[in-house]
């Protein structure tokens, strides 16, 4: 079951002005319940945690009991979970699957520069998860960084309270920044929909939303983004070319199996097989091949593509997928169960295999624990296959001479969710080595 942090401010002051805000009622009673009906388990969080007692720092004049929900939280369980919120600093990004800041204008003081709202977004999103706030919430996003220094919204389609929200409200003058101009300076490419209308911008994982009205359809998102697709996987029992394909479905964290057995000539003799080869994915009323294809497909509906919309950085993961490829039919080659010969195979060991590993080597940035900028991406799910199964798999010890490919191999095998893959009977047998 998904587990969601909900965090809340816990701050009540609006600036200097005497007047009392906080968080905004349909901004945690709208989310709560799309999360709630989705199964989902939340949990209540603030910075100071607590507080305890009647004061939880809702804003009171967001307490509109006319609306449903407010009346339905506010009456029911809401109150009593919003007066015992856990403290940041206790919570471990570990047991969240989805981050989500609720905003209100308490939160323009205390969510920026709070140092356990930067790491559990920063964590929440680095093992795979979903950051998504709305409103003030986005202010949360700041000042956030990835552990590679580039800010979580940088390139992103980003949404929050507009500047024309503001000046409706009469507050532009009062809140410390804007939403709307930070995170553009940040580098967030800020989307917005009219004034008080809702507008949720989604991109990959990062999931934002205006303003109030929007509450309700960004945690939509989330619950969508967290329910990902169901699939069937047709392949030979071997790893070949659908191994990484299972790598990236577990990581994405998919329902996937793979049928018992697989005609492979009645599939192509009905043509279900575009181009008359396997792998083959069928998922969401789709018959998806060409390996690469089927692990772009994957990549860009689990965020695991590179979607800061910088050419040259998906240029990069398309490249290094593509040698990939050349490595695996490299390898096929080597094989005698393939039609290998004693040349081809010394031909792999002592050429092909250091080639391919020599350009992956270099092309790992000093310091980068990924290929493709701060986070995993298909083509560190597509190298490691090829490492794992290529190189080391084949010609074992292969790995020694390239340090920063070995310690790049532990880390992908270490990924929770690569690692219960690795460890499970789900695995087709290896090719014996050279
Ligand atoms: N470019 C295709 C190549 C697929 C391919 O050659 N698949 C092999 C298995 S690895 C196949 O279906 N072989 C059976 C055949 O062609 O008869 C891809 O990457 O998916």
């Amino acid at each position: 079951m998904p587990s969601v942090l909900l965090v809340l401010t816990s701050n009540k002051a609006l600036g200097d002005t005497g007047e009392v805000t906080g968080w905004y009622l349909p901004e945690v009673a709208h989310p709560y319940y799309v999360f709630k009906r989705a199964g989902f388990e939340v949990h209540f969080a603030s910075p100071q945690g607590g507080p305890g007692g009647d004061d939880n720092c809702c804003d009171p004049g967001s307490i509109d009991l006319n609306d449903e929900e407010n009346k339905q939280f506010w009456e029911g369980e809401g109150r009593q979970l919003t007066s015992n919120t856990l403290r940041l600093a206790d919570c471990s990004a570990a047991n969240y699957d989805c981050v989500f800041f609720a905003g209100g204008f308490g939160t323009m003081w205390d969510f920026p520069d709070d140092e356990h709202v930067q790491r559990l977004a920063r964590e929440v999103y680095e093992a795979g998860g979903v950051v998504s706030a709305v409103c003030h919430g986005p202010c949360a996003l700041t000042n956030v960084e990835l552990s590679n220094g580039d800010y979580l919204v940088g390139g992103r389609e980003v949404a929050a309270f507009t500047n024309e929200e503001e000046d409706a409200v009469s507050r532009r003058d009062v809140v410390p920044f804007t939403c709307e101009d930070r995170l553009q300076e940040r580098g967030g490419r800020y989307t917005k929909g009219g004034v008080f209308q809702a507008h949720v911008a989604r991109d990959g994982r990062l999931v934002t939303g205006q303003n109030p009205p929007s509450a309700r359809p960004t945690a939509e998102a989330v619950v969508e983004l967290l329910t990902p697709p169901s699939a069937v996987l047709h392949y030979f029992p071997m790893r070949g070319r659908a191994e990484q394909i299972r790598l990236a479905l577990s990581e994405a964290n998919w329902e996937w199996s793979m049928p018992e057995s697989v005609d492979f000539g009645a599939m192509k003799a009905e043509g279900l097989l575009a181009f008359g080869s396997l792998p083959m994915l069928e998922t969401e009323g789709l018959r998806l091949v060409q390996g690469n294809a089927i692990m772009r497909y994957v990549g860009r509906r689990s965020d695991l593509y590179p979607s800061n919309d910088d050419p040259v950085v998906q240029w990069k993961c398309d490249a290094l997928m593509d040698s990939a490829e050349d490595f695996r039919i490299a390898a096929l080659k080597a094989i005698p169960r393939f039609g290998g010969t004693e040349e081809t195979k010394q031909n792999y060991i002592s050429t092909g295999v250091p080639r391919f590993l020599g350009q992956f080597s270099r092309l790992l940035e000093e310091g980068q624990d990924f290929f493709c900028g701060g986070t995993l991406s298909i083509a560190d799910i597509s190298v490691f296959d090829v490492l794992d199964n290529c190189a080391e798999g084949l010609v074992p010890g292969s790995l020694d001479g390239y340090p920063n490919l070995k310690a790049f191999h532990s880390r992908i095998a270490a990924r929770p969710r690569i690692a219960a893959y690795l460890a499970s009977d789900r695995r087709a047998p290896a090719f014996p080595a050279l």
